[in-house]
């Protein structure tokens, strides 16, 4: 024992000499290594009486474990000394330069829609893509909004040269799902539209939408109420209260203003809901029959409900961001401190 301690007391003495790698792997040969001094003395453990194999064999692993150590220690030194000699000859790094941790994040819309589309996804729904660019067909008459009809006013577009339109709702895609897919049917359909507006705080030219629509035997309102209460619950994390006003849309019969009670005063008033208590939020309503005909669905065996989301404003509402523009507008430093309520 008293030889063992004598062999850690050299060996500790020794490593504090060496200078570098090669001298260290010579070391650990010779100390650790197959022939090494205490891998013998392990293996000549098994000569000495009972007796003192205990504590002899608890002493030298403990020698070797602190001597393992030490080697690593060295080793880890040798690295970090290696990489400020590098560094120190390197003249393009300023190790002066104050650290900046800019780390990047998906865009709140981008958040609220992958959010959005994980509860509809969670409830049956398959999510579709729309077009930006759609023919006038789709994004107006399709939708019950023939040509010179007045509720065309309520949506000026951006023609193409082609004709075609920048499309103004993701209603716009109705007619295509229901083409594609008949009835039954339960689908979202996310998407950015446009339109030619007058701009202020809550209005942009470029703004999204997400659509849902379902379409089977025996919907009703109720339906339409349940899947409205179901997501809201879950983008706010509390029961929110719905109410439903009446509102004209041609593709709808009847529709909908869908309000809901304010999630962040519960409905007493606060500046979020300008004190009314409720906030409207979603135009909605049973699909108008000659939308489903034009669709190729039989109204008389089929109904459906549709809801067209603006969730530019539920973004803003959900991240406190009185100006609208700033989601379109690139502009990180007031981006990145969109607030999630
Ligand atoms: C429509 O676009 C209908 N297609 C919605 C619909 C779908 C009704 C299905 C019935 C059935 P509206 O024009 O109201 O409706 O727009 C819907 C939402 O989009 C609005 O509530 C608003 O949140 C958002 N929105 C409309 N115009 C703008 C704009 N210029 N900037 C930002 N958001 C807008």
């Amino acid at each position: 024992m008293v030889e063992l301690d004598e062999i850690f007391k050299k060996a500790k003495a020794e490593l504090n000499s060496i200078k570098d790698t090669a001298e260290l792997n010579n070391f650990y040969q010779q100390y650790l290594g197959k022939t090494g001094i205490i891998t013998q003395s392990l293996r000549n453990m098994k000569d000495l009486p009972n007796e003192d194999k205990k504590t002899f064999g608890m002493k030298l692993n403990s020698v070797k474990n602190e001597l393992f150590i030490l080697i690593k220690n060295k080793e880890k030194s040798f690295e970090i000394e290696k990489i400020e000699q590098k560094i120190s000859k390197t003249k393009d790094i300023d190790l002066t330069t104050p650290c900046q941790e800019k780390r990047g994040s998906l865009h709140p819309i981008t958040i609220l829609q992958n959010r959005l589309i994980d509860i509809f996804l969670s409830m049956g729904f398959t999510v579709e893509d729309g077009n930006e660019i759609e023919t006038e067909y789709n994004n107006f008459e399709a939708v019950n909004i023939p040509k010179n009809h007045p509720a065309r006013d309520m949506q000026d577009t951006f023609y193409l040269e082609n004709g075609q339109v920048l499309k103004t709702h993701t209603s716009a895609a109705q007619n295509r799902i229901m083409r594609k897919y008949g009835a039954p049917l339960k689908a979202i359909f996310p998407g950015r539209c446009f339109r030619n507006e007058e701009l202020d705080a809550s209005h942009e030219n470029t703004f999204f939408q997400i659509e849902g629509m379902m379409i089977d035997k025996d919907v009703s309102v109720a339906n339409l109420i349940y899947f409205m209460e179901e997501m809201l619950k879950n983008v706010f994390q509390k029961e929110i209260k719905v109410r439903l006003r009446p509102g004209f849309f041609p593709f709808v019969e009847p529709g909908f203003e869908l309000d809901i009670s304010c999630p962040y005063c519960d409905g007493r008033g606060c500046r979020v809901c300008k004190h009314g208590g409720w906030i409207e939020l979603c135009p909605c309503g049973m699909i108008h029959p000659e939308v489903l005909k034009m669709g190729g669905i039989d109204p008389e065996e089929y109904q459906g409900f549709a809801f067209g989301l603006g969730f530019s404003r539920l973004a803003m509402m959900t991240y406190d961001i009185t100006e609208i523009r700033l989601l379109n507008s690139g502009n990180i430093k007031a981006l990145s401190q969109a607030k999630i309520k």
